[in-house]
């Protein structure tokens, strides 16, 4: 939405309809929209933020001014992938904000 992107395509992939512009390949609101910068989600928790990193170490290597952003919850930070890539950032300075809410809650437990 902060990019402007169509609310009723939006609301097309969370009922998988006919316009859904993933056309039913994706899970409801794991979004994707590479037109506007945007990188799929995924149900499986954590497993892009190592993507995100690498997304980050690219656009550095390719020489552009580019910044990746990647979101998790605090209880992913349990997952393998979230320590992999801290230390991908870290190691290579790539230029990626690695953002995790703390909710205080993963599913039911606190
Ligand atoms: C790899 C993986 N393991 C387990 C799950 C099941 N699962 C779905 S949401 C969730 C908890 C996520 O908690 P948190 O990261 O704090 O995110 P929040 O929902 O609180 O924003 C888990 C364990 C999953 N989707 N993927
Ligand atoms: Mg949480």
């Amino acid at each position: 939405m902060a990019r402007d992107y169509p609310l009723v395509d939006l609301v097309n992939q969370i009922f998988s309809n006919a316009a859904d512009p993933l056309q039913g390949r994706q899970l409801p609101i794991l979004y994707s929209a590479r037109d506007y910068g945007f990188y799929s989600l995924s149900g499986n928790v954590g497993s892009r933020i190592g993507h995100a990193v690498g997304w980050a170490m690219a656009s550095a290597y390719s020489g552009d001014d580019r910044v990746a952003i990647g979101y998790i919850g605090e209880g992913t930070t349990a997952e393998g992938d979230f320590h992999e890539a801290l230390t991908f950032a870290a190691v290579y300075r790539a230029p990626v904000i690695l953002c995790v809410t703390n909710n205080q809650w993963a599913i039911s437990t606190f």
